[in-house]
């Protein structure tokens, strides 16, 4: 008898959506339910990670862990790789940088473009150290240099931006420039790498059918099965391959390049940072609810509410936590602890509680432990701080006053964290 099962099945789903939806969001400390987190320096038999040595073979584990039932797994980069200079300038921004515009096309038959666009600070010795991170509105949006070429890809409507028919204009130029300190960071030595997310996988479900996703599909496959990439998968993907033509700049020193990105481009820092252990520093701001912030701890943005809200940024696996996180094996201080020992650094803002500054601190204060085994001073003070005093080690926190933003403070410190991590090292 098929009919009342598949009707008791839709009316479980029906009913576990609607909790998803419904749950009363949480975001008064005293009612955060009692949650307990996996034991990152524990294998999965229960026995204990004393070593280094045996660190690595955890972290196996628990990459694979996040791969099944967090983000998916992400495929090996394409065989076919090309980087074509779109356009390059030795004088930008009044003789203060060279910028080059780089296409990343990838794989073979069907290709992706991706467009990076790239400032390398003309005063330097040698190699720059780098900031990479994907942008949300065009590298025309990063500022208002009227050389940046204007995307032509997928963009959200917004007609404050004159953006009708999701494609971008000139109007947007500079328009998130506010969230991108870019003549700070190149008097400051660092070169700065940024490429539209879309770019890498529009920002929409669409059974992923466009982004990078159909690249990889085995013949007859036509999305990914529940345990493969999701968007956020795909974004980090993207800022793997943006390395790999650093990689090839000679301008630019690959082994000390910071990724940073905000909010759901925070997530896709994180996850690129975890898997790929090229990038040298790791900078999450705002990232929230399958980013920084912890799941089980009950406060914001939920796996539900998430999951509900866009279903296609992880894994198909990932929806069986909605509102069932205590079943989750990972939790996101793990994520974190997969950066170790390189520099990874969470900022939150006071009036971003959908992100949960304290989840995202406590990440923070529970990754400290597998640092502190590979000889790190992990985070310094394990307290949560006042506002604007942010507190330094390998691992970074700060929590500014403020919204869910990037703002010239956030990227003070980062610029302050990536001179402890990434200096200079001898002239190449
Ligand atoms: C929100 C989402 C957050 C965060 C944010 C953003 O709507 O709930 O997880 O990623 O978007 O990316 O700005």
């Amino acid at each position: 008898m098929q009919r009342p099962r598949l009707a008791c099945l839709a009316w479980i789903t029906a009913c576990s959506l609607l909790l998803g939806q419904n749950r009363p969001t949480i975001s008064d400390e005293g009612k955060v339910p009692p949650y307990t987190l996996p034991a990152v320096l524990e294998f999965a038999d229960g026995s204990p990670v004393k070593t280094p040595e045996q660190w690595r073979q955890r972290r196996t584990q628990v990459l694979r862990l996040f791969e099944e039932h967090v983000y998916g797994r992400t495929p090996a980069a394409p065989t076919k790789l090309s980087f074509v200079i779109r356009e390059e300038n030795p004088k930008a921004l009044g003789g203060l940088a060279t910028r080059r515009q780089v296409e990343i096309r990838a794989g073979e038959g069907k290709e992706l473009r991706m467009g990076l666009l790239l400032y390398v600070p003309n005063q330097r010795q040698g190699r720059a150290p780098a900031f990479l991170g994907l942008n949300f509105a065009g590298n025309h949006a990063i500022h208002s240099d009227p050389e940046i070429l204007v995307t032509q890809g997928w963009v959200r409507n917004d007609p404050a931006l004159g953006i009708a028919d999701n494609r971008a204009t000139a109007k947007s130029r500079g328009a998130t420039r506010s969230r991108w300190a870019v003549e700070t960071i190149l008097a400051k030595g660092y070169a700065l790498a940024t490429m539209y997310y879309g770019d890498v996988d529009p920002d929409f479900d669409d059974g992923f059918q466009n982004g990078p996703h159909p690249l990889f599909y085995k013949a007859g496959q036509t999305r990914p099965g529940a345990d493969e990439w999701g968007t956020i998968g795909a974004w980090a993907w993207g800022l793997s391959r943006a390395l790999d033509y650093l990689a090839s700049d000679e301008a630019i020193d690959a082994t000390r390049v910071a990724v940073m990105g905000h909010s759901r481009l925070g997530k896709a820092a994180l996850w690129a940072g975890a898997q790929d252990e090229r990038f040298a520093v790791v900078i999450s701001n705002n990232s929230g609810c399958g980013g920084a912030a912890l799941s089980k701890r009950i406060f914001g943005e939920t796996v539900g509410r998430i999951n509900t809200a866009f279903p296609h940024w992880f894994c198909g696996n990932h929806k069986k936590y909605n509102d069932q996180e205590a079943a989750l094996p990972v939790d996101q201080h793990m994520l974190l602890a997969l950066i170790a020992p390189r520099g990874a650094y969470v900022a939150s803002a006071q009036d971003d509680s959908w992100a949960d500054p304290v989840g995202e601190h406590l990440a923070v204060v529970h990754a400290d432990p597998v640092y502190r085994l590979l000889g790190t001073a992990g985070l310094p003070q394990p307290g949560f701080p006042a506002l604007n005093q942010p507190v330094m080690g390998a691992l970074g926190y700060h929590i500014r006053t403020g919204k869910h933003d990037v703002t010239a403070y956030d990227w003070e410190q980062y610029l302050k964290f990536a001179d402890q991590h990434l200096k200079p090292r001898d002239k190449k």
